[in-house]
């Protein structure tokens, strides 16, 4: 039911409860300044001599603290290299993008970068005529592949094609989607949202949160987690309506796959659902739309399956916008 029109429904109210309890981003007035500085600067360029088109990508999982001096908090498997793989390919077709980014995980054009073996990287030569100057190398093995790596970066960047902002919990990140939506508001049809991230379903509000470490002398913990509001359809009638929604569903049971993602878009008024199975989430996906799927599968070990899955949704993206949004 329409607040206006009465009592509110209780999604709305949740919603409502959700952010008035959340605790503030710390770096929210940078945050918006950032944004606002990307914007400005995306609406004088141009994409072939048509306005540039922007594309919000979330990435990574989102943490569920358990105490407000946060010791313990509930996380998922999420990498973030679905996103950032997928960041990257939407730089190279010309969009401007956001990139919402779980703090820590996997980031644009430094994907091949070792995480255990980081070191092996380089090769130190030590100069022996001053004691403490050394030259720092990266190894021939891996030199073509960093070179490429920073030249993309350094593109993307100065011509104002990314900008990152990272989240942890899943406080900040809902309140920073907000944000990126409504800063958006004015690419109408060309924005888009490619979510990625993989979103808390349930969470300890804050009022009602531990706000020491929660001690374990008083024996088993028995807690009560609340259910986050369903964000998306608040993304889509609300904060982003003419924008072109895209999100993802993850399921371990094959058999209840394309059921789901069949119900967000209903649901959630999504124009696409990427479908995937947590056993072959690297090797294929499933794009669901409107009375249609279209599998898409990984060529080999050497190709990215988030370059033909960007590749489709830029197309279905150019055809939304040539049909004025629906
Ligand atoms: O981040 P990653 O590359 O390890 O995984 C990507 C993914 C499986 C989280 C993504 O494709 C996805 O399905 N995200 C939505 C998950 C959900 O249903 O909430």
């Amino acid at each position: 039911m329409d607040s206006r029109n009465g009592p509110e429904a209780p999604q709305e109210s949740n919603v409502k409860s959700f952010f008035n309890s959340a605790p503030p981003l710390r770096d929210g007035d940078l945050i918006c300044n950032k944004l606002k500085e990307f914007m400005d600067r995306i609406s004088l360029s141009s994409e072939n001599g048509s306005p540039v088109r922007v594309v919000c990508v979330t990435s990574g999982g989102t943490t569920v603290p358990l105490e407000q001096r946060c010791v313990r908090y509930i996380d998922n498997f999420s990498s973030g290299h679905r996103g950032a793989a997928s960041t990257e390919y939407f730089v190279k077709a010309g969009y401007a993008v956001i990139f919402v980014y779980r703090r820590g995980s996997c980031q644009p054009y430094c994907r091949y970068l070792p995480q255990d073996s980081f070191l092996e990287f380089f090769d130190l030569t030590e100069d022996s005529t001053i004691q403490v100057y050394c030259i720092l190398q990266v190894c021939q093995s891996h030199a073509t592949m960093v070179k490429k790596a920073i030249r993309d970066y350094r593109k993307a960047v100065e011509e104002g094609l990314l900008l990152k902002i990272p989240f942890t919990t899943i406080f900040e990140y809902l309140q920073i989607l907000q944000m990126v939506a409504k800063s958006m508001s004015w690419t109408a049809t060309r924005g888009m949202f490619y979510l990625a991230a993989a979103v808390s379903d349930f969470y300890v509000p804050w009022e009602s949160m531990a706000e020491h470490k929660i001690q374990s002398a008083a024996g088993p913990l028995d807690m009560r987690l609340t259910q986050v509001p369903k964000m998306l359809s608040v993304l889509r009638k609300e904060w982003a309506p003419s924008a072109f929604c895209i999100s993802f569903k993850l399921e371990t049971d094959p058999g209840i796959l394309l059921q789901k993602a069949d119900m967000a878009m209903r649901k959630y008024g999504m124009h696409v659902v990427v479908a995937n199975e947590l056993a072959t989430y690297k090797e294929e996906v499933i794009i669901v739309t409107k009375g249609r799927r279209t599998a898409v599968r990984r060529h080999n070990k050497e190709t990215d399956l988030e370059e033909q899955l960007v590749y489709l949704l830029d197309e279905m993206h150019y055809e939304y916008i040539k049909q004025g949004g629906a």
